[in-house]
């Protein structure tokens, strides 16, 4: 049972749920090892995350003393972070696995499907 790579047509990453605001947020995580936001995300509130997202940190505490204006407008207080998320992590069957990833590469909100883990076989 392997990983497999693919690019399929891009659907609009806000069909993958409703993330905008932290109605189904569950949990936040700053990793500045790998320099990303994950925030997860319930949305029928069962206890299992649905998706979760990955924001690109554009700068920390630290580099944002040069770009404290920039600082203003990120939404978190200590890091500066892309307003769309990069990645798109999706557990469809219900299962605590992440299915499949969408990648907005562009910036621009199109999701293109990178990775599908088949689990039916
Ligand atoms: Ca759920």
């Amino acid at each position: 049972m392997g990983l497999e790579l693919f690019f399929a047509a891009a659907i609009a990453c806000t069909d993958l749920g409703p993330i905008q605001g932290r109605e189904y947020e569950v949990s936040r995580i700053t990793n500045l090892g790998q320099y990303m936001i994950f925030r997860r995300f319930d949305f029928d509130g069962d206890g299992h995350a649905d998706l979760m997202t990955g924001h690109r940190i554009l700068a920390d505490e630290f580099q944002m003393r040069e770009y404290i204006d920039l600082a203003k407008k990120g939404d978190l207080k200590n890091v500066l972070a892309e307003p769309q998320p990069l990645f798109y992590w999706l557990d469809v069957t219900g299962k605590d696995s992440w299915d499949r990833i969408y990648v907005d590469i562009a910036g621009n909100g199109r999701c293109d499907l990178y990775a599908s883990q088949d689990r039916t076989s």
